[in-house]
């Protein structure tokens, strides 16, 4: 081999069932590593989730076990898994594999690493950014689903390019990871290109013939479907590997799952021109091997991509700024910063708008003094955010009580809330606040006042959506008190007129997560059950502690009817009215009282 040469090799793995066991799918993987070794490869890839079959495509509940599709602690020393790096030790050839990662801190990130057999670590860790698919299942039973955004949250670590000892003549070639739709987008490409990388490592799930996830045609030809994704896998790897002159590897799970799932194969390694070196021929089990002369990657590196001489940053603020497409404005339309384009004689004039976005900030107030009722709500929205939409929790201190059940608890909660929010506010200015308490609380009014970034409930907002998808709602409660303040508080926001039923659980707010789930679950399921029989075609429900229980809800009332969540609607909502520019009044109810205090010598705040 030329001296900055690697033998790099990707392990495709063929079907893998939902029902293998875990040691069946390991020993595939060893059999793997032993035939690239003997052939002497130096790195193998793995695919992503490597260990099991690709799960996100089920739905599946913490009840049903979803803890176990994932590795815990240390996955170089777990049982599931641990052989394989032992494997990759004893014969001294590095691996890098993707797995489910349940991190300590209870996030679960869809992750891989790069291990280095020789001193036995792992020399770097790369968590999937770009989460592709749905948080929800599709409304069909026979649709393909991809849960990503349900299972996993997006990485945290960046594109990171690492330099690896013992390879190549010592040259310490620089290598990063990603993982499979990452290689759709161009900018992870430019992370790790802008880094020097010299071999990119990506391990794919990609269903072949799933219309419903590609948005594509369903009466398409399920092989032509099939080709057509090769083709686009093979696409952004030659076009990724050329534009940053960087070799890259790919290694495919592929086959028919459950004699069901297609996923397609195309295993391939590409070099720095952004030719295939060498790619899978089949869909089952197989080693793609090539030697990767590094110093190939030089001539792009310092000609046509020299990024120090070529690249022109102040044309490409928009690829870091902004998330969304901003079309330019049609010819006669006013742009957004008031300019005029000018449609006359057929030209028209360049206009400048406004670029850059800036992240929404909403801070979630939960009046109640318990934190993980608080941490529910944000792991309810978090997934369906835009890019450009940040929320971030704030959990009442004491002597707020740790559940609101009545008025005096809601003004407790509402003076020891607002007490510590004005000054957080002052400090971080958020765009909006969601009040996280499912009542006409008074913390919403006291923000309104106090503040001009909108401010919501999550009763008002549920009930705002709920308006929007039918013509009656329901709102399932918790305690028989709370019953009748939603009653008050309906009529109150002028929507008693829509109002189907409100029915009880008869349940306190710390039930929902002290009694067991699967009673609690049980409870509201009924109670919805009475609401839909009452003629409600949508159901809110009454409580943020039920943030995290609206799917039993769904599952009991069938698919005809919206069930709506009053965080996630109210943080979409309120990100809304701050998109369209919109501020609290001050004219009438909500000007501030703040000055008077002043003058009283009474800023007890
Ligand atoms: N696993 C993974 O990321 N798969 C996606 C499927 C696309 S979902 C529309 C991929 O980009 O291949």
């Amino acid at each position: 081999m030329a001296p900055n040469t690697i033998r790099l090799a990707a392990a495709q793995m063929g079907v893998t069932h939902r029902t293998d066991a875990r040691s069946k799918t390991l020993d595939r993987m060893l059999k793997l590593l032993d035939n690239a070794a003997s052939q002497g490869a130096e790195v193998v890839l793995f695919p992503e989730i490597a260990f099991t079959t690709f799960f996100p495509r089920y739905l599946i509940n913490d009840s049903d076990g979803l803890a176990d599709w994932f590795e815990h602690g240390d996955v170089t020393k777990s049982e599931n898994a641990g052989s394989l790096f032992d494997k990759a030790r004893e014969l001294g050839v590095d691996i890098s594999v993707g797995f489910a990662e349940a991190a300590d801190n209870g996030e679960r990130f869809n992750s891989s690493i790069y291990y280095h057999a020789k001193s036995g670590s792992t020399l770097s860790k790369y968590r999937k950014i770009h989460l592709p698919g749905d948080f929800e299942p599709f409304a069909d039973p026979e649709a393909t689903n991809q849960l990503e955004k349900r299972y996993f949250k997006p990485g945290d670590l960046g594109f990171e390019a690492f330099r690896v000892p013992d390879l190549a003549g010592g040259s310490q070639p620089i290598m990063g990871m990603m993982i499979c739709n990452d290689r759709r987008w161009t900018e992870a490409w430019r992370v790790l290109g802008l880094q020097g990388v010299e071999v990119v490592l990506c391990g794919y799930n990609t269903a072949g013939f799933a219309p419903d996830l590609w948005g594509s045609d369903k009466n398409a030809d399920p092989k032509e479907a099939e080709e057509t994704a090769v083709f686009h896998h093979k696409l952004v790897m030659q076009h990724g590997s050329y534009t940053n002159a960087t070799y890259s590897v790919s290694a495919a799970r592929c086959g028919v799952d459950d004699g069901k799932y297609s996923l397609i194969g195309g295993s391939c390694i590409a070099g720095p021109e952004g030719n295939i070196l060498a790619e899978a021929k089949t869909v089952e089990d197989e080693i793609v091997i090539a030697d990767c002369d590094l110093s190939l990657c030089r001539q792009g590196k310092t000609r046509t991509f020299d990024f120090a001489r070529h690249r022109r940053i102040e044309h490409y603020k928009r690829i870091s700024e902004q998330t969304g497409v901003v079309e330019p404005p049609k010819l006669g339309e006013v742009a957004t910063n008031g300019s005029l384009t000018n449609g006359s004689n057929g030209a028209h004039e360049v206009v400048h708008r406004a670029a850059a976005t800036k992240k929404i900030r909403v801070l979630i107030c939960n009046p109640n003094a318990t934190s993980s009722m608080t941490e529910n709500c944000v792991k309810m929205v978090e997934p369906t955010l835009p890019s450009d939409v940040e929320v971030i929790g704030f959990t009442s201190p004491p002597p707020a009580p740790s559940a609101i059940e009545g008025n005096f608890d809601n003004i407790m909660s509402a003076a020891a809330a607002a007490r510590a929010i004005i000054s957080i506010q002052q400090r971080e200015g958020y765009d909006a606040m969601l009040v996280a308490c499912y009542s006409d609380h008074a913390l919403i009014r006291m923000l309104r006042e106090e503040f001009d970034v909108p401010v919501i409930g999550i009763m008002e907002a549920s009930l705002f959506a709920a308006r929007t998808l039918g013509a009656r709602f329901g709102i399932v409660a918790t305690s028989k008190r709370s019953q009748v303040m939603h009653a008050d508080s309906v009529r109150h926001y002028g929507m008693d007129a829509f109002c189907a039923g409100i029915e009880s659980c008869d349940l306190g707010v710390l039930d929902l997560e002290r009694k067991p789930r699967e009673q609690v679950l049980g409870i509201m399921q009924e109670t919805a059950k009475r609401l839909t029989a009452k003629g409600a075609e949508v159901l809110t429900l009454g409580c943020a502690g039920m943030t995290d229980m609206k799917r039993a809800v769904e599952e009991a009332v069938g698919d005809q009817v919206r069930v709506v969540d009053g965080v996630v609607a109210g943080v979409h909502h309120l990100v809304g009215v701050v998109r369209l520019g919109g501020k609290t009044a001050k004219s009438g109810m909500y000007a501030s009282s703040a000055t008077g205090r002043k003058l009283r010598g009474q800023d007890y705040i």
